[in-house]
């Protein structure tokens, strides 16, 4: 990273998944590391463990000030705000502060493709990465989507092709970070209490496209009005958009239950909705943007439609589980919050028991319960917010509900429910606390559940 100046330090800061990689990293090129992490309690045996013989300098609690003087750059991981005071200070001296994915992009070697976006973005980055595989011998897939990029980073050759899903935390501090493409699929208002407004948000999604330039793609969705206008801006990038709603001439576009492909002058079909196992405009969407985004990468367009076809959702997120006596049984145990939990119900296209309910956040369910739509036959209620959202909904005319002791009973609740040609959909639109350690663990309890 940059000259190394044998005194001076790089401090990585987060002892999380980032900071396990991107110190593993560096150590590995031969930086001297101080890895800090502001939690004093955290196990230092165990992070230390992480590493192999070299092991970094571990400094956990309060950073001081004869610490920072040995320090020369930080890279941040992406949970840190900025304005937390140590990285003020780091500011203050005139430290650089690098994210996470900035390290690993200097170190990195090939072609990157980069997915941005509110919602999505773990499962485009996926099934890019999927087609990717199934052309190019030495793949990764990393960032937000769990492994770290900086632990992948060294691995790379110049033939490497990588997808890396970024956040807005990781993109917040970029420097030369520079996709061969990038993918923005949608902005819609989150993270507000990090970024402090929709603008800053929106500033920093858009960072991802910051180096790109001339033999770049910048990939977008037609139908998000900021994105449409932000492609009209782009210099000299090929701006590539995907619309669920419209043809749009030259690119990849939903026409009915059809994805058609334009890019080779010609129209064809890509895939037929029915093909896939990822159900949900948005899911074609993300669809879509995988396609754009492999086709960008040199992907031909035969090898791009088997590896769509064959791609399956990522795991708790919409994910079908099985078909039995008639009836699909769907997890989507990710659906931790109204939001993403109406995603769930928006794709379903047959009639639907839903379970629902879980930890209390101090949500609202009336937009969630409105997105039924005549679709939810009966919804299953189970947890701590059981009886708020039975409130809710009945405030609201929907009165189709009962209560369930355990996700075994609602499971068992379900299956008397439904008949022939329905689906049973978990999509609690609550977190899991509670009764389970996280929804990974709510998901399989169900999946077992359903199989049995
Ligand atoms: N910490 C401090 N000071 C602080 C805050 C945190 O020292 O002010 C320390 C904590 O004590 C902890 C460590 O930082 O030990 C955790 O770092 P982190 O929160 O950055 O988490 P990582 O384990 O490094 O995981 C991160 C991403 N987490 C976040 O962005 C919050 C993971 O995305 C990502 O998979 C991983 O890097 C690998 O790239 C998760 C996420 O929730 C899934 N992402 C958000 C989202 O998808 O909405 C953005």
């Amino acid at each position: 990273m940059e000259e190394k100046t044998n005194q001076k330090k790089i401090l990585v800061a987060g002892g999380g998944i980032s900071g396990v990689g991107a110190a593993g990293m560096l150590l590995r090129t031969g930086e001297p590391v101080i890895l800090y992490d502001g939690n004093e309690k955290l196990d230092r045996t165990a992070l230390a463990a992480s590493f192999g013989e070299t092991v970094p300098e571990i400094v956990l609690g309060e950073l001081t000030d004869e610490v920072i003087s040995q320090v020369r750059a930080c890279v941040i991981s992406p949970g840190i705000p900025l304005r937390a005071p140590f990285v003020q200070k780091l500011k203050a001296a005139g430290i650089p502060i690098w994210s996470e994915i900035e390290a690993a992009y200097r170190h990195g070697k090939g072609r990157l493709a980069a997915v941005t976006g509110t919602n999505g973005k773990t499962t485009t980055t996926a099934l890019t990465g999927e087609i990717l595989k199934a052309y190019y011998p030495s793949v990764f897939v990393v960032g937000n989507i769990g492994t770290a990029y900086t632990e992948k980073a060294l691995e790379m050759t110049e033939e490497s092709v990588t997808a890396a899903e970024v956040s807005s935390f990781q993109l917040e501090t970029i420097d030369t970070f520079h996709p061969n493409v990038s993918v923005i699929l949608n902005i819609t208002p989150d993270h507000l209490d990090r970024h402090g407004s929709m603008e800053e948000y929106i500033r920093v999604k858009e960072l991802v496209t910051k180096n790109q330039g001339i033999g770049d793609t910048c990939v977008l969705n037609y139908e998000d009005e900021i994105l449409r206008e932000f492609g009209k801006t782009l210099n000299g990038v090929r701006v590539l958009y995907f619309s669920s709603r419209q043809r749009v001439p030259g690119s990849v576009y939903l026409e009915k239950d059809e994805i058609v492909s334009e890019l080779s002058g010609v129209r064809e079909t890509v895939a037929r909705t029915g093909e896939l196992r990822i159900l949900g405009v948005h899911n074609y969407e993300n669809a879509m943007a995988a396609v754009l985004a492999s086709d960008a990468l040199g992907v031909p367009m035969d090898v791009i439609r088997r590896a769509l076809k064959e791609f399956q959702a990522v795991e708790h997120r919409i994910e079908f589980v099985v078909e039995k006596d008639g009836v699909a049984y769907y997890n989507d145990s990710k659906g931790t919050n109204p939001d993403a939990a109406i995603q769930g119900i928006r794709a379903m296209v047959r009639p639907t028991v839903l379970i629902g309910g879980g930890y209390d956040k101090g949500a609202v369910y009336g937009d969630w319960i409105r997105a039924f739509d005549g679709k939810v036959k009966k919804l299953i209620l189970l947890g701590q917010t059981a009886e708020k959202i039975a409130a809710e909904a009945e405030s609201l005319g929907f009165t189709d509900f009962c209560f369930a002791q355990s996700m075994e009973d609602a499971v068992e609740k379900a299956k008397e429910t439904a008949v022939p040609g329905d689906a049973v959909l978990l999509s609690p639109a609550c977190a899991s606390w509670g009764m389970f350690k996280n929804y990974e663990e709510r998901g399989r309890v169900f999946k077992e559940l359903v199989k049995k």
